[in-house]
């Protein structure tokens, strides 16, 4: 398999998960098959107020002093960490307004910005009234919304996530490269002790076949989510996410995994080796 999106993203693009206009509930359960299966799902942030308001001069606006901790990648622009070091990813403290003059920057270093996975209500609670909870998600399993806002080139690299998930397109296209839970074992993912579980080792764009050779037979799913757009994504599929475009803003949704999503494989790893923290997950509170 050959999967080189760095080169040009656009070119690769194939949508291989089926797009379904606004469902009703019940729609959206058969479209995913039970919450177990990707879909995109059209028609439903046109609703929001953000979708129509979410420009960078109107966020700073609103939250253009708030001081903010910006993720800063690899210089592949990657936004990574090493889980056998400890290395953590790095991140340096800027004003939300400083953070947005440098996406509109043209020229940029290698090591780029990101704001990532920020939790709406806590950091952005002036935004929420903008945006609305998708129906699919029952309020009682609802976790938490967070914001992402970044420019083209950014990367974040392949793992998964054990909520089920929401991904939001405001503004820009993503691409995603999906991995169901099945083609785990071809994607060599760190150890269940280890402090990045949920991370591959692989750098998918340019794979060392020699050193993880079963990747070759990892079944890819690539879709490329439009301004307006979200896709949900089951709970421990594997997703890499490219972000396109200058201004990228995305708002992403998670709500608790079922116990079901824990029998599918890596889950299992955890029912067997960390059954407290799948205990705590499946427990814990909602934070809506
Ligand atoms: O949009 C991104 O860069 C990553 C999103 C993601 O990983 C997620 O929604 O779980």
């Amino acid at each position: 398999m050959t999967i080189n999106v760095e080169k040009n993203p656009e070119q690769l693009s194939v949508n291989s998960i089926a797009r379904i206009h606004k469902p009703t509930k019940q729609e959206f359960k058969q479209a995913t098959q039970a919450y177990s299966k990707p879909v995109i799902i059209t028609g439903k942030i046109e609703e929001w107020k953000a979708f129509h308001s979410w420009s960078l001069d109107y966020l700073n606006g609103v939250v253009g002093d708030k001081e903010l901790d910006i993720n800063i990648s690899n210089k592949n622009k990657i936004f990574t960490f090493d889980p056998d070091t400890g290395d953590t990813l790095s991140s340096t403290k800027m004003q939300f307004s400083e953070f947005t003059n440098w996406i509109t920057q043209e020229n940029k270093s290698d090591q780029y910005y990101y704001l990532q996975q920020n939790p709406i209500k806590l950091m952005f609670p002036e935004l929420l009234p903008d945006i609305e909870v998708p129906d699919y998600i029952s309020q009682k399993s609802f976790i938490v919304s967070n914001l992402w806002i970044g420019t083209g080139g950014n990367t974040t690299p392949l793992h998964w996530d054990a909520a089920q998930n929401i991904l939001c397109q405001v503004r820009g296209r993503k691409k995603l490269l999906l991995f169901a839970p099945n083609q785990t074992p071809f994607l060599y993912p760190h150890s269940v002790d280890s402090k990045a579980p949920h991370l591959s080792y692989l750098n998918i764009d340019k794979p060392d076949f020699d050193k993880f050779p079963k990747f070759k037979e990892a079944q890819v799913i690539e879709c490329v989510l439009e301004p307006g757009e979200m896709l949900f994504m089951p709970p421990f599929w594997w997703h890499q996410v490219y972000s396109l475009e200058q201004v990228n803003i995305a708002v992403n949704f998670w709500w608790k995994a079922n116990l079901k999503d824990y029998f599918t494989p890596q889950a299992r790893n955890f029912i067997f080796k960390k059954p407290l923290i799948v205990l705590a997950l499946l427990l814990q509170k909602p934070n809506p």
